[in-house]
């Protein structure tokens, strides 16, 4: 089945939230940044701007009629600055005008004076000022501290990971106008629609069902809109609700990348231990999340980068720790992998390490030590239906590991100023979101009287191609052309409360609740057949657009079934509630069964690396990935792809560089890099490792969302061994992104 967007997107037929039609009287804001990082507001003078021309009003903290509060976990953000700002280009006001220049134009004029204080862009420094969002946590399992007695070698060292900006096609925007009574209704770029009526409620003073919020299409999120859409939209609505006018904005590229927050840079210490048999034996690590200026997600991410620092391996003893720590930048946010990323770069820093030691490649350790059947995470829950050790023998079986070693090697002994490098990458991600009330959804479902079928749920398309997926659980429930199936924005006055689409969980929620939905249409649907028919219910099957009676056609289609079925005053709509069984966790001891299941794969990534200029290719990505029972391979290998490269793009080339006053030096597609077409490994093959998926995933196909992003770390792993080869006295430094400058340093780094 193909992905029934595609066509509308590259005709440019799809609505995205700019292409609404402007309503009579739109006004248009800009956002008036603070100009610096930290400090006290001594004065704000909006007088200049609102005598500008075009200029309809300047909103700030004292506008605001209900509270002035936009945090998602905890009440620690403000929409508009308080007494004292906390990064660069925070909000301070919001200026409302006839035209966009125009309000970009009385922006200018705006006055703010500060009393400066010290900025802390570094989390080690905000640690030791004690400057932390929440508490620190610790994931344990076994003894470290008796366990490093029985390693062979113990080492140590530090890892470090940056920022890196979503860089979605469509910038925050959102568009409001007055409703009815008072109520308002928000048009909003927004991976969380709940987020943004309940934190709009929580400002305007209104209760949620005022506030309707309405979201056909994203050109992208990536994480960078599961919280953070949410201050533009707000905004809006406070505009459109004081003006009782329509309001919008959307964020110019440049404001987007100043005010908006990453993935967080994580600092960490680490240490591992081995036997001489390349078992790891014991790991322990300090990790520093560099969480900006506001909690924003960071206390999920961080619960999810102790989730995942272990990867797909079994250490029996292992004590981790992570710092959320209180910085000033913006609040970094939800970032595809959101926080695993960071936390399997460490442990693959430490293998990595290791091996460089006991000079072997760093894949005799790797595979020494792959997650079996029934083994325990550090977290408790029972490893069960593990794929990490087929996936790297299919993976082995099919690309010949040891002969790449071999041609490598042999390349590089040629002595020219060439060099490869090669890593083996394994990823197990697991699935659901970590707290586990998120994990629930509900879908409903209109069957219209001429057969076709209009569908609402929580889950919101962002290009990943949950829309084609949606259908797809339709149409199969009730075998019709997938052509009669309409999946219909995702509104807030259709289905409410829901979870942000997000932790790679929009189709398994969605998509079980949608089920729901649809069999139980589908079993009444059966009944008003068996009636026509005069016999019983379990005699019918609906069968590619007809009604067959044990198995013989029956005359009856189902554009006949369903008017007869209208007429017997049969109901043609249904909900669908769908909860995820089994998980649960218990922070008190940091202990449960979070995921419904895991998702497993390993990737080889080989570099060519320029020694003269410091600059490289990605030549090979080799990838056998667990899908599980795939329902729809071309989205599942758009999301391989696009979630590689984007790997590839964070590990590096993308820097996001703040200057030691908090001013960001990395605002403009000019000063930071992402990857293009030239990025792109030279091959890239992609092979499904051929097994049953599990029963929690929808239609036992496994989430693909997030897994793939983190084949990329193994970019930087083989850039450090094509260095290495090179510079063999370089002690490699565990820092990315290993940007084509950090090589060329590298590369002639003689300590
Ligand atoms: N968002 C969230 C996520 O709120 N909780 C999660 O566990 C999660 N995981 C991945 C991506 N986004
Ligand atoms: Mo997310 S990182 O919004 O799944």
């Amino acid at each position: 089945m193909k992905n029934p967007e595609a066509a509308n997107h590259s005709t440019g037929r799809s609505q995205y939230l700019d292409d609404i039609p402007a309503l009579k009287n739109t006004l248009y804001g800009v956002i008036f940044g603070s100009p610096s990082a930290h400090g006290r507001i001594i004065s704000l003078d909006i007088s200049g701007a609102l005598a500008a021309t075009g200029v309809n009003a300047v909103f700030t903290k004292s506008d605001i009629p209900g509270k002035n509060d936009i945090g998602g976990i905890i009440p620690d953000e403000t929409l508009f600055a308080d007494e004292e700002v906390h990064y660069l280009g925070q909000p301070v006001a919001l200026v409302v005008a006839d035209s966009e220049y125009a309000a970009r134009k009385a922006a200018k004029l705006i006055r703010v004076s500060i009393e400066e204080l010290e900025p802390v862009t570094d989390p080690r420094v905000a640690k030791e000022k004690g400057h932390l969002l929440i508490p620190s946590r610790t994931f344990r399992m076994g003894d470290v501290a008796a366990a490093w007695n029985e390693c062979d070698i113990v080492i140590e060292g530090r890892a470090d990971c940056g920022a890196q900006e979503h860089l979605y096609l469509e910038t925050q925007g959102a568009y409001s106008w007055p409703g009815d009574n008072g109520a308002i209704i928000i048009h909003s770029s927004t991976q969380s629609p709940t987020l943004v009526q309940k934190v709009a409620a929580r400002v305007l003073a209104l209760p949620m069902n005022m506030v309707e919020v309405d979201v056909a299409r994203l050109g992208g999120a990536f994480g960078g809109k599961e919280d953070q859409a949410t201050f533009v939209a707000v905004m809006t609505a406070l505009a459109a609700s004081l003006l009782q006018r329509p309001v919008k904005i959307t964020l110019s590229r440049g404001d987007d990348m100043r005010m908006t927050g990453k993935r967080h840079p994580y600092s960490a210490d680490f240490r591992i231990g081995l036997t001489n048999d390349y078992r790891i034996k014991a790991y322990s690590a300090v990790l520093y999340q560099n969480g900006g200026a506001a909690a924003d997600l960071s206390p999920a991410i961080m619960e999810r980068t102790l989730f995942h620092s272990t990867n797909a391996y079994f250490i029996p003893n292992t004590e981790v720790t992570v710092h959320s720590c209180r910085t000033n930048i913006p609040p970094n946010t939800a970032f595809r992998g959101f926080g695993a990323p960071q936390g399997m770069f460490v442990i693959e820093s430490a293998i990595a390490k290791a091996a460089a030691e006991l000079k072997v490649p760093a894949r005799i350790i790797q595979q020494a030590n792959f997650l079996k059947e029934n083994d325990v995470f550090q977290y408790g829950q029972v490893a069960l239906d593990v794929n990490i050790g087929e996936c790297f023998a299919k993976l082995d079986g099919e690309f010949r590991i040891e002969e790449i070693e071999k041609e490598i090697a042999e390349f590089n002994s040629r002595g020219t100023i060439y060099r490869k490098g090669m890593a083996l990458m394994p990823v197990c991600f697991g699935i659901s979101f970590t707290k586990t009330s998120m994990n629930h959804a509900r879908a409903l479902v209109h069957i219209y009287q001429d057969g076709s079928i209009g569908i609402s749920t929580g889950a919101v398309e962002m290009g990943q191609g949950v829309n084609a997926k949606l259908a797809r659980v339709a149409a199969g429930t009730f075998s019709v052309n997938p052509a009669r199936i309409k999946i219909e924005t995702t509104n807030t006055t259709r289905v409410a409360n829901t979870s942000p689409t997000a932790a790679s969980s929009g189709a398994d929620l969605n998509g079980n609740a949608l089920l729901i939905a649809c069999n139980k249409l589908a079993g009444r649907l059966k009944e008003a057949a068996a009636s026509l028919l005069g016999c019983s219910a379990d005699e019918i099957r609906l069968s590619d657009e007809k009604v067959l009676r044990n198995g013989e056609p029956t005359g009856i289609t189902w554009e006949k079934l369903i008017p007869e079925a209208f007429l017997m005053r049969i109901a043609l709509s249904e909900n669908g509630h769908y909860a995820t069984p089994v998980i649960f966790f218990d922070k008190s001891v940091e202990k449960g069964h979070p995921f419904a299941y895991h998702v497993y794969g390993t990737a080889v990534v080989t570099v060519l690396l320029d020694c003269l200029r410091g600059t490289y290719r990605t030549e090979r990505v080799l990838v056998v990935h667990d899908f599980g029972n795939n329902i729809n391979p071309d989205i599942d290998m758009g999301q391989m792809e696009g979630g590689v490269m984007q790997g590839i793009g964070w590990m590096t080339m993308e820097e996001v560089l703040f200057d030691n006053r908090g001013r960001m030096l990395t605002d403009s597609l000019s000063t930071y890099k992402v990857p293009d077409i030239y990025s792109a490994p030279e091959t890239s093959e992609i092979r499904a490792l051929e097994k049953e998926g599990p029963g929690l995933a929808l239609m036992k196909s496994k989430a693909i969302g997030e897994p793939p992003f983190m084949y990329g770390i193994g970019a930087y792993f083989a850039l450090q061994n094509a260095i290495s080869s090179f510079n063999p006295s370089w002690r490699p430094d565990y820092n990315a992104p290993m940007t084509p400058e950090k090589v060329l340093m590298r590369l002639y780094d003689k300590k």
